[in-house]
């Protein structure tokens, strides 16, 4: 998702190993890689400048402390500067009831995929609270052929209510959608519009119209993340001409840059609300600043991990993993519970964006299998380390990895590999400890 700029930053944050002291050169030097590393992510240059602005002075003098790593303290500060440009999502969209929401974009932005992934959201969200909430979907773009069938289809597929307006007539059909939600008593009113391959004058007025008679308490502005920076002026003009209250980046599963979910908040000031990151009505999330900059910054997302695996894991799984980051000390054993985790939360293409380290890879088939393997193997070889060796894998000599390779079938180097990888997680459990995250954890 951010495969661009997670690389870089993982680079050019090693750079940094065993420094002392950020020295003016020191900082300099990372700026000017923070900038590269922004432009060929497609941020907009002028937004690049404002973010190394906020993050300058954060590092200039910073004591770099002698217990941790100096890479992972200034990793936690460019983190916090992501974050905090990002900017907090902390607005109210719980979409309070009744409500119509419009949603608005160009021409295959992805708007009629949108409307039933944001209706499902809400669903869901409603369930999770023990709520039933009434949901209708209804479409006014009358200019492609099948778009409104499109939409019925979408609908019916995640069993959302579908309601096709007799009226043939952008504002009369509207006029009536209004009506019978309304009159149906629906919670929450979903419009699908018209979109056109550019901004013209014919459409922005019309969606001027729309929007007096929708009176949505809600406008979504759908962005095709594939679009890359043209996509901000975009909203920049549907902002001025119609105004709408968050955006909706679409495929980001596509987009290896990101940079226009870098920009958004920056260029249009509003928060970016939801991310698309595939075609089915579950692929989808919410934006969430600390997530997204930790994906950037390629420190992995366990909180999505986390999120997900809420839904699939038992309870007293999940107590545990969660006991295990709030301590900020992470075992073996920790470890082995979490890759048992990850057999049951599905396949590794979809998990490895989350994990600490993988978040940049490209993984095809081939590498999903291999990886797979990998978990096995490592599987095995915890399951034959004692119970104290999995707490204290420091107790491990020579002659008991190779018992503990034998054992398992594999080589000591296996082995080896293992605990380096664990070590890896550790220093990042370690760091995320730091950023308070084990608060975030349960949010
Ligand atoms: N990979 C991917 N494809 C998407 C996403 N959102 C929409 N699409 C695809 O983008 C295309 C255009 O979407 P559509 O909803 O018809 O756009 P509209 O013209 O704005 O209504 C369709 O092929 C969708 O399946 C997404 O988040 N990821
Ligand atoms: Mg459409």
């Amino acid at each position: 998702m951010f495969e661009r700029l997670s690389t870089a930053f993982s680079s050019l944050i090693k750079r940094f190993a065993g420094e002392k002291k950020l020295t003016i050169t020191l900082v300099d030097e990372l700026l000017t890689k923070v900038h590269d590393a922004l432009i060929d992510a497609d941020v907009p240059y002028a937004v690049a400048e404002k973010f190394l602005a906020e993050l300058r002075p954060l590092l200039v003098g910073k004591q770099l402390s002698h217990g941790l790593k100096a890479e992972e303290q200034i990793m936690k500060v460019v983190y916090d500067a992501v974050v905090s440009f990002l900017g907090d999502n902390t607005q109210n969209f719980a979409m309070t009831t009744p409500s119509s929401i419009l949603i608005m974009g160009l021409q295959g932005s992805g708007k009629t995929t949108t409307i039933t992934k944001v209706a499902h959201y809400l669903q869901r969200e409603a369930h999770k609270q023990g709520k039933k909430r009434k949901i209708l979907v209804a479409s006014v773009d009358f200019y492609r052929p099948a778009a409104v069938d499109q939409l019925e289809i979408n609908a019916r597929k995640a069993q959302i209510d579908f309601y096709r307006s007799p009226e043939k007539e952008v504002l009369s059909a509207s006029r009536d959608i209004v009506s019978y939600a309304h009159t149906k008593g629906y919670d929450h009113l979903l419009v699908d519009t018209a979109g056109r391959l550019h901004i013209d004058n014919d459409m922005l007025k019309e969606l001027q119209q729309l929007k007096a008679i929708i009176q949505p308490r809600y406008s979504l502005m759908v962005l095709d993340s594939m679009m890359g920076q043209q996509s901000l002026t975009v909203a920049e003009i549907f902002h001025a001409a119609i105004g709408f209250d968050a955006g909706i980046l679409t495929k980001m599963d596509s987009d290896t840059r990101g940079g226009v979910a870098f920009a958004f908040r920056s260029v249009v000031n509003k928060p970016l609300l939801f991310i698309g990151i595939g075609e089915r009505s579950e692929d989808f999330e919410l934006y969430q600043p600390k997530r997204i900059a930790g994906r950037m910054l390629n420190m992995g997302d366990l909180l999505s991990l986390a999120e997900q695996a809420e839904e699939k894991i038992k309870a007293e799984d999940r107590k545990k993993a969660e006991e295990a980051f709030t301590k900020g000390h992470f075992t073996l054993d920790d470890f082995a519970s979490q890759l048992a985790m990850m057999g049951k939360l599905g396949p590794l293409s979809r998990l490895a964006q989350y994990m600490p380290g993988m978040g940049n890879m490209q993984l095809n088939d081939a590498q999903v299998r291999q990886g797979e393997i990998v978990i096995k193997k490592y599987r095995a070889i915890m399951n034959s380390m004692t119970r104290k060796e999995r707490l204290v894998p420091a107790i491990l000599n020579a002659s008991r990895k190779k018992r503990i390779a034998q054992g398992a079938g594999m080589q000591v180097q296996d082995v080896n590999e293992l605990l380096t990888r664990f070590e890896q997680m550790q220093q990042f459990v370690k760091l995320m400890k730091m950023g308070g995250m084990s608060r975030m954890f349960k949010n």
